[in-house]
């Protein structure tokens, strides 16, 4: 039973808001434990949605969500999202300390475990820059840092809580390279033996996942790794060889 401790399964999963228009129809997919999935394909197509399902943001209208074995709606909210680390878009950071950021609530966290968190993914680089390092401020909703920053706090703030399950949405805009790469290897370093599920907007991400979903309207279009789709000349080809 320990073997499927991260193991997710979406069965017949449907889903729309509001609008009653069908945004994830029928999907079906096991992902093993320790698993690396890329998410990509065009804007629309249902990868943010089907993150927020994982996470519970929103559950199935039809189908179900199963982690670990167990049906999502079995286990406490609480359950569940303890068991995910989760780094968003633009990461969510409240006003308070960089160390406040990546402890999280986690009040038995000892600084040095935060440090071991923050230099894991390659964030203790620029926080010791800051004149006050791990207790700078980083203002109302991080307003004091730039998106990469944010995303790398995120990415501690994940590695301390030690989730069987990592997913993160890649930030598109304004990260500058050697951010980016900061970014990449915390990345790295949080994947080993989890399962862990990425919008992927870098070449270098895809190329490493297991698994590189296309996602269009709603559905898997094309599954492979980047070698086996790129020798399909098909959705996915199109997409990262223009
Ligand atoms: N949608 C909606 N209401 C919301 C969120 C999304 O009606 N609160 C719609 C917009 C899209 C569809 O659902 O038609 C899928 O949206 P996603 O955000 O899941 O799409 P992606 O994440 O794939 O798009 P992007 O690449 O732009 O992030
Ligand atoms: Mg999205």
């Amino acid at each position: 039973p320990g073997t499927i401790r991260g193991e997710i399964q979406f069965e017949h999963m449907y889903f729309w808001y509001e609008d009653e228009l069908p945004v994830i129809k029928d999907l079906n997919l096991t992902i093993q434990h320790g698993e690396t999935i890329a998410l990509v394909g065009s804007t629309g197509g249902g990868k943010t949605t089907i993150v927020n399902l994982l996470c519970r943001f929103y559950e199935p209208k039809r189908g179900r969500i199963l982690i670990g074995g167990h049906d999502y709606t079995d286990l406490s909210l609480q359950a569940i999202q303890s068991r995910i680390g989760v780094v968003l878009q633009t990461p969510h950071l409240f006003s308070g300390t960089i160390r406040e950021n990546i402890a999280y609530g986690r009040l038995k966290a000892s600084q040095q475990d935060i440090e071991a968190a923050a230099k894991l993914v390659g964030a203790d680089h620029f926080i010791q820059r800051f004149e006050h390092g791990y207790d700078e401020q980083v203002g109302e909703g991080g307003v004091l840092l730039s998106v990469g920053q944010k995303q790398l706090i995120s990415l501690a703030r994940a590695v301390l809580s030690n989730p069987e399950i990592f997913i993160m949405d890649e930030a598109t805009s304004s990260v500058d390279t050697l951010t980016e790469s900061m970014i990449q290897k915390g990345m790295e370093a949080i994947m080993q033996d989890r399962t862990s599920i990425i919008i992927a907007h870098r070449l270098s991400t895809i190329k490493t996942a297991h698994r590189i979903l296309v996602i269009e309207d709603g559905q898997i279009a094309e599954m492979g790794n980047h070698a086996e789709l790129l020798k399909l000349k098909g959705k996915y080809y199109n997409l990262y060889t223009r």
